[in-house]
């Protein structure tokens, strides 16, 4: 039987760790792993046979980090190395053949092991979208031609990575996809997405098999495997490690016995999951147990799960409780202003706009900046990863242009709504196939090369010949929303009957719609009124989203109010938020758009950070009562979210941008640097990135006629010994702000006493007065003034 027809039916078992296993047989510390495919083929068959002879039965091959940049300086090719470790488990499976110890008839399936490409994807790190798939497509490409079984895509850690690495798969192969991410505990990802939103997009995107691997020990596991189970229908597969890592002089240790194991992934096998096997720490050992204990069952059944999600990168939505509102601002239709900033690329104006819808509680966001005369595609793309870098909610793609549209959901992070497809066959066979490829919802407009039908029953039909034809490309009825069109009534009196018909016809199959309710009123005074009585009249028919501008009071009032009376919002929960919200609600920008510096850098926008400090100084504001009242603030605000997970590293990102922006405004109200004053050497320490504080520290010493020798951020302790030394420097300023550099900064502090006679200030968030003294330094200065004190005393100034 192919893996597909097995898999989620009866249990398949992957095998356990590879590089545990490999350091015990030799491997040294900072050797690759994936070399000795080449080097010591004999002893990595020995580990894949001894993973076989305990029950595996698909065999990860040893490639997990055998990507081009890893293998740069290796002097072996990516290609060289996947031929040699798909042999390597061929060889293994024949001699436990030949041996006896595998039934000759017994199936086992090699999987092309890819592990993440160590690098950041832009916009956070500098690997393209691109390049990653052209890194994973040449593994992809190496693997399928030495004759691999399955793709197996894990310790995915960011959403948009395991996209990236799913699209070189299925641009490369059409073996089966396993994709497995890391979360951490509470089920997020590094990058912010949790459980749902992950499964979501990978199942969208069409992967076989999805699960958990590495971070976590069983028990960890089976504390979010629900809510995994509960967001796909996709069969899941658990290869945690065994137990959480400690560290045990000096050695990193796994406590989890294989016993131990057994049992607990018998309660993982219980809860749902039918792929079982092992990550770091496990041996065949662990197999053994786990095959031991699940040996003659099969994995439950689960229930089916109909909803359908949209996502973000962060989190997702669905629809099975009140309609979802899709803010339809970011459409240049009848917006002049908006036509002219997408017209300059002025991409600040789209994300306030964004901002601003996200406020007032939409919960996607429908993207259209079509305006004639620009590049479509290249401005579509540069708005979708703009409102990605500052919102995770999911974004509605709207555009008739194909390749605005390929290029859209392809570099979309997330599983987006597509809008849209409609009844003319152009467009269908256009449109679909790229719905299909890149796991988009659909939106389906009832309308085709005769235009807009006049009847329900016409519009209905078109409706059916969208769906019946989606169904032949693999899309499922479920993921595909309609749009009966809302036409003004006050030019058809019928208009809105025949929508509402439309409606109620198609949620009696229990296919969803979607409505922009607001074209209803086109022509007409008061348009709020008749908009929001037309939108609970549509919700009452039985409307799965509305595309509306959630900034009109009136309609959000009919929404909140349809939701309670409706028992929809049960316990009136969302009412009351709103009603009872109102009055405390926070940052909204002023009339003109304007942020305060403060909600500017929480917000991560760099174009309103630069404008609110331009603001603060021509209202007389000290720089320095700028970073002390409104910067520091506001950054110690996205620091405690940080902690508390409310926000994630790519929105402090985008803060501590827009916090820089601000300052290089400030900066320029400064003085020009000398270059004959007495010298200084500044840096933070090795380990540590953050360099904001210590910018503003030279910044303040440079205004106070010291020649700063700036080294920057992540500077080794022999680096700041030798710059000191170069430039006879009196003093050494050292920065560091996190528990974990603070041992460089003890160490860089110790390099200088050997070599050279000078005082030395530190700095940072983690530090204290007796801290500082602790680890030798001659002061501690909490803040950039004290700092400036500090260097005057020491140079008697
Ligand atoms: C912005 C920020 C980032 C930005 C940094 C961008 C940049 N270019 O600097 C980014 C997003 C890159 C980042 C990354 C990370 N961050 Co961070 N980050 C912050 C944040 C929110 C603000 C820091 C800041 O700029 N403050 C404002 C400045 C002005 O204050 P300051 O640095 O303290 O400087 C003042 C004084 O201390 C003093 N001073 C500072 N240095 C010096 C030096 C001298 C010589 C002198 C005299 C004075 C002085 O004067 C300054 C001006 O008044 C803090 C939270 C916080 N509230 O501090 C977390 C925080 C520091 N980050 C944290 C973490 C964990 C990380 C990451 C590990 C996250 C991750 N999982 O990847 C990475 C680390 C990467 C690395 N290897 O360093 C933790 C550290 C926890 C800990 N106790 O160890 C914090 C505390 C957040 C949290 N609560 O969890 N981060």
């Amino acid at each position: 039987m192919s893996f597909k027809d097995l898999a989620g039916k009866s249990f398949l078992y992957f095998d356990g760790a590879m590089g545990t296993m490999l350091q015990a047989a030799g491997l040294q510390a900072g050797e690759l792993p994936e070399i000795w495919n080449i080097k010591q083929p004999k002893k990595v068959q020995a580990i894949h046979r001894e993973y076989l002879a305990a029950g595996a039965q698909i065999i990860k091959t040893n490639t997990f980090g055998a990507n081009e940049l890893k293998l740069a300086d290796s002097g072996v090719g990516v290609e060289e190395v996947f031929n040699a470790a798909v042999n390597n488990v061929r060889k293994a499976v024949e001699q436990e053949k030949n041996a006896g110890t595998l039934p000759a008839d017994k199936e086992v399936f090699v999987a092309l092991d890819m592990g993440p490409t160590g690098k950041l994807l832009q916009p956070f790190g500098d690997l393209s979208f691109e390049r990653a798939i052209k890194i994973y497509g040449e593994e992809v490409r190496a693997g399928v031609m030495a004759g691999a079984d399955i793709v197996l895509i894990e310790t995915m850690s960011d959403s948009y990575e395991a996209k990236a690495a799913i699209l070189a798969a299925k641009e490369n192969s059409s073996l089966p996809i396993v994709c497995t991410f890391t979360f951490d505990a509470t089920g997020k990802l590094l990058n912010g997405a949790d459980v749902e939103t992950a499964f979501t997009m990978a199942e969208a995107l069409g992967v076989d098999v999805v699960g958990f691997n590495c971070g976590l020990g069983p028990e960890q596991v089976l504390k979010i495997l629900p809510r995994g189970i509960a967001a796909v229908n996709l069969p899941i597969a658990v290869n945690p490690n065994a137990g959480l890592p400690t560290v045990k002089e000096g050695r990193t240790v796994f406590a989890v016995e294989p016993e131990e194991y057994g049992n607990l992934m018998e309660a993982v096998a219980g809860a749902g999951a039918a792929l079982l096997g092992g990550c770091c720490g496990t041996t065949p050992e662990h197999i053994k147990a786990l095959c031991a204990v699940t040996k003659g069952h099969r994995p439950v059944s689960r229930k089916k799960n109909a909803e359908t999600k949209i996502c973000g990168y962060g989190s997702s939505v669905d629809f099975a409780h009140l309609p979802v509102i899709i803010g339809e601002r970011i459409n240049p239709t009848g917006k002049p202003r908006l036509k002219e900033a997408l017209k300059a690329e002025n991409m600040d104006y789209v994300c306030n706009l964004a901002l601003e819808q996200l406020e007032k509680g939409a919960a996607a966001l429908d993207v259209n900046v079509g305006v004639p005369g620009v590049d479509e595609p290249a401005l579509l793309t540069k708005a979708i990863l703009s409102l990605q870098a500052i919102t995770s909610v999911p974004l509605q793609i709207d555009t008739s242009d194909y390749t605005a549209m390929e290029q859209a959901l392809r570099i979309y992070n997330g599983r987006p709504l597509l809008n849209s497809v409609n009844g003319k066959e152009e467009v269908l066979n256009k449109v679909l196939p790229l719905a299909k490829k890149y796991g988009a919802a659909l939106v389906g407009l009832c309308l085709d090369d005769k235009g807009i039908p006049e009847t329900a029953e016409a519009r209905l039909a078109i409706a059916w010949k969208i769906i019946n034809r989606a169904k032949t490309y693999g899309i499922k009825e479920n993921d595909i929303f309609i749009d009966p069109l809302a036409m003004t009534i006050s030019t058809g009196g019928k208009n809105a009957v025949i929508a509402l018909e439309v409606v109620k016809a198609l949620h009696a199959k229990n296919i969803k719609t979607i409505m922009g309710v607001s074209n209803i009123s086109f022509g007409l005074p008061a348009r709020e009124q008749i908009n929001s009585t037309f939108l609970s009249m549509a919700m009452e028919q039985g409307l799965s989203a509305a595309i509306m501008n959630p900034k009109s009071e009136a309609m959000l009032n009919a929404y909140y109010a349809y939701g309670a009376l409706s028992n929809k919002d049960f316990g009136c929960k969302a009412y009351l938020e709103h009603f009872a919200g109102i009055k405390q609600e926070i940052k909204s920008p002023g009339a003109e758009g304007e942020y305060s510096l403060y909600d500017a850098i929480t917000k991560g926008l760099t174009g309103p950070s630069r404008k609110a400090v331009e603001k603060l100084l021509t209202q007389g504001k000290k720089p320095l009562d700028i970073i002390n009242e409104d910067m520091i603030p506001a950054l110690n605000t996205v620091g405690e979210a940080f902690e508390k997970k409310t926000l994630f590293l790519p929105q402090l990102l985008m803060s501590a941008d827009a916090a820089k922006a601000g300052f290089d405004v400030i900066k320029q109200k400064f003085g020009q640097r000398k270059e004959d004053g007495d010298p200084i050497v500044l840096a933070t320490v090795k380990g540590d990135v953050h360099d904001i504080g210590k910018n503003i520290v030279k910044v303040l010493w440079e205004n106070y006629g010291y020649r700063v020798i700036d080294l920057g951020k992540d500077v080794p302790p022999e680096t700041v010994v030798a710059a000191t030394v170069e430039h006879k420097a009196k003093l050494v300023g050292l920065s560091a702000l996190m528990t974990t550099t603070v041992t460089s900064m003890e160490e860089t502090i110790r390099q200088l006493r050997k070599a050279v006679d000078c005082k030395i200030v530190v700095g940072g968030a983690v530090l204290t007065e007796d801290y500082a003294k602790e680890i030798g330094a001659d002061a501690y200065a909490a803040s950039a003034v004290a700092s400036v004190n500090y260097a005057n005393e020491i140079f008697k100034k």
